[in-house]
């Protein structure tokens, strides 16, 4: 007695093994394109980083390299002219949050009577300012999105001196690659000169027409729309002129220096 497959299974059979056999085919294109995009990558890694990724602190330093090769092609496609979103003062975030690497009950409180901010390195003139005396030169204000890595954005009204024009005032080296900022909270970081001579960055005296609030960075900080939160220092108490690169607080637990937003 033979058995025969009813037609139904019959077709169901060929139907099946082509499908199967079209399956394997497919799962084998994908798993030979995945192997060769990830060696490719690991490739490509291995030559940006120069060393092969075998430990945590080679992988580490490939990683740094690539965020530094990642800064460079920021700063190629940074266009100094172009300006950030501005709003109307309706849209002001209120209140604005407060944020540091440190809780608002621990924000430094700063005295205004012998504050002088330091300016050093590849500048002519190296004379501290008193406030009184950088609330003398023209003042300019925006109202713009500040936006940070934890994940949240709100916009504030800044006010101050443009800091190019502060630059140019100190006879800054304008060709020089880096600008550095240390602050009174033991933060700090540093920008690329093409970002410190964009028309919205600002050195800010004051926040939503007041004098900068403690919170917020008494007496100045730089306001930038073009970068992230931490690349905006609050607090600043000496600004340098360099060409080596200074890093930063965050930029140096791995957070991407250029800091583009
Ligand atoms: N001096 C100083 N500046 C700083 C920080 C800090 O901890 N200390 N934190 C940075 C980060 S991560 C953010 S998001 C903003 C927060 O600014 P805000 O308090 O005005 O919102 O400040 C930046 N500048
Ligand atoms: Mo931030």
């Amino acid at each position: 007695m033979t058995t025969r497959p009813t037609p139904t299974t019959s077709a169901w059979r060929i139907d099946g093994d082509a499908v199967l056999k079209e399956a394997v085919q497919r799962i084998g294109q994908t798993a030979r394109r995945d192997f060769l995009r990830r060696s490719l990558t690991l490739g490509g890694l291995t030559m940006l980083s120069g060393c092969s990724l075998v430990d945590e602190s080679s992988v580490e330093t490939a990683l740094t390299r690539i965020s530094r090769l990642n800064d460079d092609v920021q700063g190629w496609l940074f266009d100094p002219n172009r300006l950030a979103p501005t709003y109307p003062e309706s849209m002001i975030t209120r209140p604005f949050p407060f944020n540091a690497y440190y809780g608002e009950d621990e924000v430094r409180a700063i005295e205004e009577s012998s504050y002088r901010l330091e300016v050093t390195g590849l500048v002519a003139d190296k004379r501290k300012w008193t406030l009184a005396e950088l609330r003398a030169m023209p003042q300019t204000d925006q109202v713009t999105r500040h936006i940070c890595v934890e994940g949240w954005s709100a916009i504030g009204k800044w006010g101050g001196v443009s800091f190019g024009s502060f630059l140019r005032q100190v006879g800054a080296d304008l060709s020089a690659k880096y600008v550095g900022f240390k602050c009174a909270d033991d933060y700090f970081t540093s920008i690329d000169m093409p970002t410190a001579l964009h028309p919205q960055t600002v050195l800010a005296l004051t926040y939503d027409g007041q004098p900068l609030p403690p919170k917020y960075g008494f007496p100045m900080k730089l306001r930038m729309p073009t970068k992230l939160g931490y690349k905006n220092p609050k607090h600043i108490q000496a600004i340098f002129v360099t060409n080596t690169y200074p890093g930063g607080y965050w930029e140096d637990q791995g957070y991407n220096w250029f800091g583009g937003s």
